[in-house]
């Protein structure tokens, strides 16, 4: 951990006693916080070293000294969320806004009762921030700018969000006659679940016109940097871009290189090294000459490997896998027969059963599965009981209205708080499937959530859950349940654990994914589409099993309808 990261901890206490009106502990904390971050070694070395040899850093007694242990110790301070937790406001989110610190974080709670973001937003737009002491037009116009930067700084973009963008991008480089090759590099190509930003690479004899070209793009905002090997822009959508230019005959290992990851890269060149070699994104050299570059697949073989997909490149075990010719055959992004999460106009979605299976048709689908809310979840539209049977009158009209599709009949039933399902066993029967998934109740301990999910596994009529661990990616923590439990219960009842494709969620994750295939379990890849746009975000679930290692026959939903429905227990 930097010194500058502990000292954050250190200013952050400091601010918050200060709000609370601690006299002099706040100006202790900060002549620490100012030690540490001017020191030029590590303070976690000294931590290492005992609280002695922290207590001579100037500013530093004992109570102090004990904290920077256990920051040093952990990445965090538990006093911290305590002041935090104390607080009537929310102030991770009050502080990311530029301009407001203690005194403007107390004047506008205190003043307006501004507790969080949405609340400052709102009382900026009212006019009532400038009428405070201390504070005018101006002062008021740069908060409301700031709260705009604040809700996207910090944040990774997710996959979902930015891989249309960077292929409409790779598509219009591709239509350049200047252009020979471009592809996508970086995270993106990993597919990893959010991403820092996009790499582009381009093989062209006219650099400068490709980066004018890519520099006056429709979407591109500011252009950062403008060369004729790399340029870098910002764009609308809120990342940035660096598109650079290779040769030919380096694509492959640049390609690799830029790829990643960075530890996947390193382990490649000490390999490499090995062999007496070098490797590099300009190619694999014996001494001067380059032995390969041109593809990626040359380069891996070169080392006695087969080409390793990108979505495995993360430094798990995938390179000793290739070395050893034991890598995955990893499910394909078109090996998906149907899609059973997904809502129409029967609860929250947007789109009729009819446009939903049209939908599904149109993506070559063999099968498709309607899953609408039903029990008392209000806010999702949930269906009663008499809904459910009227759902099915309209379910054999959408069978004869859209042929060359099998529709089926699901729905997705909330698992209450105490493992027993909001709905009647008798309404579940009727139906082809049911999901069940956790839609509230979330802070139960692991104990309990645990026994609460497995209870609805349990049932003879849920044959899946939806998103298992309930996480928003960067919103929402996953609950507390013990996956572990979740996967023996999974073999064991045949319940399967979904990997849901939505782009907030990919839930199950990637590391779970691979813990429930070692294990021997399997799983299914839905969207949980509330709208027929929403079936495209399948390829995002794929390539989150992918990135678990997932083969073609641990995903059920790959098999042809029979076979998949006698999949579902
Ligand atoms: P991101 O953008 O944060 O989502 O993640 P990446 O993986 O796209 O990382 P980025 O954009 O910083 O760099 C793209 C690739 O370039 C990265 O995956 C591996 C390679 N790379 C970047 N820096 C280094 C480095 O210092 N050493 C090595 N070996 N490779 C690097
Ligand atoms: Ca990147
Ligand atoms: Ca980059
Ligand atoms: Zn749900």
């Amino acid at each position: 951990m930097k010194n500058a990261l502990v000292a954050g901890i250190l200013y952050q206490v400091a601010d918050l006693l200060e709000m609370q009106d601690v006299p002099f502990r706040p100006q202790a904390y900060r002549r620490a916080a100012r030690s540490v971050e001017s020191m030029q070694r590590p303070v976690e070395e000294i931590a290492r070293e005992g609280r002695d040899a922290l207590m001579e850093i100037p500013g530093v007694g004992e109570a102090i000294a004990e904290k920077i242990e256990e920051i040093a110790r952990t990445g965090s301070l538990a006093y911290l969320d305590e002041l935090k937790g104390g607080m009537p406001i929310n102030v991770d989110e009050l502080f990311s806004v530029e301009g407001v610190g203690p005194h403007k974080a107390k004047l506008f709670y205190e003043k307006l009762g501004v507790r969080d973001l949405d609340s400052l937003e709102r009382a900026a737009k009212e006019g009532k921030l400038c009428k405070l002491p201390g504070m005018g037009e101006k002062s008021a116009q740069q908060i409301l700018e700031s709260i705009k930067f604040a809700r996207t700084a910090g944040k990774r973009a997710l996959l979902g969000h930015i891989l249309p963008v960077a292929e409409d991008m790779k598509r219009r480089l591709a239509a350049l006659k200047e252009v020979e090759d471009v592809e996508v590099a970086g995270s993106i190509r990993r597919m990893k679940e959010t991403i820092g930003d996009i790499d582009m690479l381009v093989v062209t004899d006219a650099p400068q016109k490709v980066s004018e070209f890519f520099t006056k793009l429709p979407n591109v905002e500011r252009v950062i940097a403008k060369g004729s090997t790399k340029s870098t822009v910002e764009l609308a959508e809120g990342v940035q871009c660096d598109l650079r230019v290779v040769e030919k005959k380096s694509f492959g290992s640049a390609l690799m290189y830029f790829t990643g990851n960075k530890d996947h890269n390193i382990a490649m060149r000490r390999i490499a090294i090995k062999n007496g070699w070098k490797l590099s994104e300009y190619g694999l050299f014996k001494g001067a000459r380059q032995i390969a570059g041109r593809t990626e697949r040359e380069v891996y073989g070169k080392f006695g490997m087969p080409y390793i997909e990108p979505e495995l490149r993360e430094m798990t075990g995938e390179i000793e896998a290739a070395l050893k010719h034991r890598l995955p055959k990893l499910v394909g992004y078109g090996d998906i027969r149907g899609d059973l999460q997904m809502h129409t106009k029967w609860s929250d979605g947007v789109n009729t059963i009819e446009q939903m299976a049209g939908a599904a048709k149109a993506l070559g689908y063999e099968y498709v599965g309607i899953s609408d809310h039903v029990g008392t979840l209000r806010i999702a539209g949930g269906m009663m009981a008499g809904g459910v049977a009227k759902q099915d009158v309209a379910i054999a009209k959408a069978r004869k209205a859209v042929r060359g599709i099998i529709i089926l009949h699901g729905a997705e039933v909330s698992i209450l708080s105490d493992g027993r399902l909001d709905m009647k066993d008798a309404v579940l029967k009727e139906l082809d499937y049911v999901i069940a998934s956790v839609h509230g109740g979330f802070r139960q301990t692991q104990e309990q959530m645990t026994k609460r999910i497995i209870a609805a596994m349990e049932n003879e009529h849920v044959n899946i859950i939806g998103h298992p661990t309930g996480r928003l990616i960067q919103e929402r923590k996953p609950y507390d349940v013990d996956m572990e439990e979740l996967f023996a219960a999974s073999k064991r009842t045949g319940t399967l654990l979904e990997v849901n494709a939505f782009p907030n969620r990919l839930d199950m994750n990637s590391e779970n994914v691979r813990r429930a295939m070692e294990l021997g379990c399997r799983t299914m890849i839905n969207t949980d589409a509330h709208s027929s746009e929403h079936l495209k975000f399948m390829r995002l679930g794929i390539a989150t099993a992918r990135r678990g290692w997932a083969e073609k026959k641990d995903v059920v939903n790959t098999l042809p309808l029979k076979k998949m429905m006698k999949e579902l227990k």
